[in-house]
């Protein structure tokens, strides 16, 4: 007999963790202003504890993912500091993301730049930021990089190719035992001719070439408007390729917009490909859920929470799935049923099942209300007034 509805929700949830991003919690803004919101973190403490209220309303965000240059004031030298900083508020450091693109030698980019001196210096950076991650006990080392080019002509794609599968190797060698390379994509932005790593596929093959623990970061919002992502993640896990998302929606192009705010649906079907390919394979890939976003207008900590809210929501409403029935509406051809058996799942209300999973590990049934009815946002905003100068973190 099949697993009944409430358990196999309850297990999904058991399994699922998120993690949330440091620079989600100090003001930021667009590139046309920031929008300052009283409260807000100001520093790697304060954003440490803002995240702590998150994972301690949802129970399932026990880490947070940090960016070198804007956590680690001096560096690996801050290691040991940030950290104690993070247990104080019961979360500990996740993916460190080595910071690759402020300084005014990164013009013309880091990993791809021409000038071989300012590879060297972004090769240094992440390498520290690799000693980091081993000082907090981190997993993950998460790349992202601005690199590309804005005019055609203007720059060797080749050489800069090759010139990213030699620094890639560089940092994949001193990675420890347990840590990964995460290599994010993007296809326009701030690049807007071409992108160093623009796609899956490039992020694929640079990744294979540096090393076997190097993997594929998917940002959902990273994708051209018509891009089947949950293809690329059912490919990625069939290939033993993917390392772990980091977590968003977008309208028109990258924004940070709330995950499933605009399309449901498409967070639902990269999570049910996620859970089918358990099913078939019988294992579960090891996959780094991330949030990457950062709200210049809704209330910071309230919308990590809803985030969370709403992912939990869509990797439960993808674990009702009966991949049996499923797998059979396939071989068979039968369109229709298959189909609805997707749907049926999404349009299934876990709500009372979160709820109820939320009770059971004696969490409040709704974080959101939790967290209003805690005072919290009135007694950090009351103590960090005055402050002159906000922490940055955009990304
Ligand atoms: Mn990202």
């Amino acid at each position: 007999m099949a697993e009944k509805a409430e358990e196999r929700v309850q297990r999904a949830l058991d399994s699922f963790l998120v993690e949330i991003p440091s620079w989600g919690f100090p003001d930021t803004g667009t590139r046309f202003g920031k929008f300052r919101q009283p409260g807000a973190a100001g520093s790697v403490a304060e954003k440490l504890s803002d995240a702590g209220q998150v994972h301690a309303l949802t129970g399932c965000c026990p880490t947070v993912a940090v960016h070198t240059a804007w956590d680690f004031p001096n560096g690996l030298a801050s290691a040991e500091e940030v950290a104690a900083e993070a247990r104080k508020h019961g979360v500990r450091i996740g993916a460190v993301n080595p910071t690759l693109f402020e300084e005014q030698c990164y013009k013309n980019g880091s990993f791809g730049n021409p000038d071989p001196a300012i590879r060297r210096k972004a090769i240094e950076h992440t390498l520290e930021s690799i000693e980091i991650a081993k000082r907090v006990g981190s997993r993950y080392l998460s790349l992202w990089f601005i690199d590309g080019s804005c005019y055609p002509g203007t720059a060797n794609i080749r050489r800069r190719k090759r010139w990213f599968a030699e620094c890639l190797a560089e940092c994949h060698a001193a990675l420890g035992e347990d840590q990964y390379l995460l290599v994010e994509y993007k296809p326009f932005e701030p690049a807007f001719y071409h992108t160093d790593i623009a796609d899956w596929g490039m992020s694929f093959l640079l990744s294979k070439a540096a090393g076997p623990k190097a993997r594929v970061l998917v940002d959902t919002g990273h994708h051209y408007q018509a891009q089947n992502i949950e293809q690329i993640v059912a490919w990625l896990l069939d290939e033993g390729m993917l390392g772990g998302f980091h977590l968003n929606d977008r309208r028109y192009a990258d924004d940070d917009l709330t995950l499933g705010s605009i399309d449901p649906y498409q967070v639902f079907r990269i999570f049910h490909e996620i859970q089918f390919h358990a099913w078939d394979s019988g294992q579960r890939a090891e996959i780094a859920y991330m949030i990457d976003q950062s709200h210049n207008l809704k209330p910071k900590i309230e919308e990590m929470i809803q985030t969370v809210n709403n992912a939990q929501e869509l990797f439960a409403k993808a674990a009702l799935v009966d991949h049996a029935a499923l797998s059979r509406f396939q071989e068979r051809g039968e369109l229709i049923d298959a189909e609805e058996c997707l749907r049926g799942a999404f349009s299934t209300d876990v709500r009372p099942m979160i709820r109820e999973w939320r009770r059971s590990k004696g969490l409040p049934e709704d974080p959101l209300a939790a967290f209003r009815a805690s005072g919290y946002m009135q007694r950090v905003a009351a103590e960090r007034a005055g402050r002159s100068v906000a922490a940055s973190g955009y990304c």
